[in-house]
């Protein structure tokens, strides 16, 4: 089930989400072996980070809340790129990248591009301050970002959007109009979680982004909005964890979907969803390209 965003070609319409088993080469290699049809890496800043106070991450009905804190190795990063790249039967690689400014989204796209097949700009982490919200809620910073990218690399640049603002669709307008090749929506929905036990916030950040299934409703609707406003393609991402629910992301026009939180759970899930979209497809005589989108023709 072969499918393309914008020039990037794709065996199948899966890919590995940002943030999880992103950070090495042998685990985004075993992403690859499971069945994915590209993989985003974690996402990765000029300096290494070791994240925010712990927990760090606790487990909700439906789904998860993480404030991680943006962990990551710095540009240490560029050896596990060097040795993924010097592995056979890749597939496309898409590097996550966030900054504090666009002298540093600059630096970082290009340190890498050499090494990815796509640029994910991260402007959406939910609780670093600095670093997601302030840049992605802004259209002018969104715009002006993605522009100097895009004049800086000759690689397709993604956007990943925040939910948490009022009208998703005009910063996926100044995407857009920044020249990105693609949308990515969405990132985590903040939340917070109390313990009931000792009455104090559970997370060493207080604050967190809610990802799984329980945020699923939320991406649908982000991208069903993005799709009215957009000529640029959406990648879909948001409480996937099956075939069908990967189905209604796409229906609600995303062409191609990513998995996150569901693959801490189950690597086999990208096998499992792309198989069940082509026997969907097949059963109905439908190309994906048919489906996408689809609810917007009622
Ligand atoms: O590292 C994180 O805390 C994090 C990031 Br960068 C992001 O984009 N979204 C998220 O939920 N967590």
């Amino acid at each position: 089930m072969k499918t393309k965003i914008g020039t990037l070609k794709l065996e199948n319409p899966t890919m590995l989400a940002a943030g999880v088993l992103g950070t090495t080469a042998s685990s985004l290699r075993r992403v690859m072996q499971n069945g994915a049809g590209a993989v985003v890496t974690k996402s990765i800043g000029l300096y290494p980070r070791e994240g925010h106070r712990g927990p760090v991450l606790v487990e909700i009905e439906g789904g998860y809340i993480n404030a991680m804190g943006l962990p990551n190795p710095g540009l240490k990063f560029i050896e596990e790129l060097e040795t993924l790249r010097t592995l056979e039967d890749l597939k496309p690689i898409i590097v996550s990248i966030f900054g504090s400014d666009e002298r540093e989204f600059i630096k970082l796209a290009t340190s890498v591009c050499r090494l990815a097949d796509a640029i994910e700009l991260n402007l959406s982490c939910p609780h670093t301050k600095g670093y997601g919200f302030e840049i992605g809620s802004q259209p002018i910073v969104v715009e002006t970002i993605t522009k100097r990218i895009k004049e800086t690399v000759e690689l397709p640049v993604w956007v990943k959007l925040t939910p948490n603002v009022n009208d998703i669709t005009s910063i996926g307008k100044a995407a857009e109009r920044g020249g990105a090749d693609a949308v990515v929506a969405i990132n985590t929905v903040t939340g917070m979680a109390i313990d009931v036990e000792s009455g104090t916030p559970v997370l060493g950040n207080i604050f967190g982004g809610v990802s799984g299934r329980i945020i699923r409703p939320i991406a649908v609707r982000c991208i069903y909005e993005l799709y009215r406003e957009l000529d640029i393609p959406i990648v879909g991402v948001g409480g996937v964890n099956d075939y069908r629910s990967a189905l209604e992301l796409i229906m609600a026009g995303a062409e191609a979907i990513q998995l996150g939180s569901i693959v801490a759970k189950k690597i086999s899930i990208f096998k499992e969803v792309s198989d069940g979209i082509a026997t969907y497809l097949g059963e109905r005589n439908f190309n994906l390209r048919d489906i996408v989108g689809i609810a917007h023709r009622r």
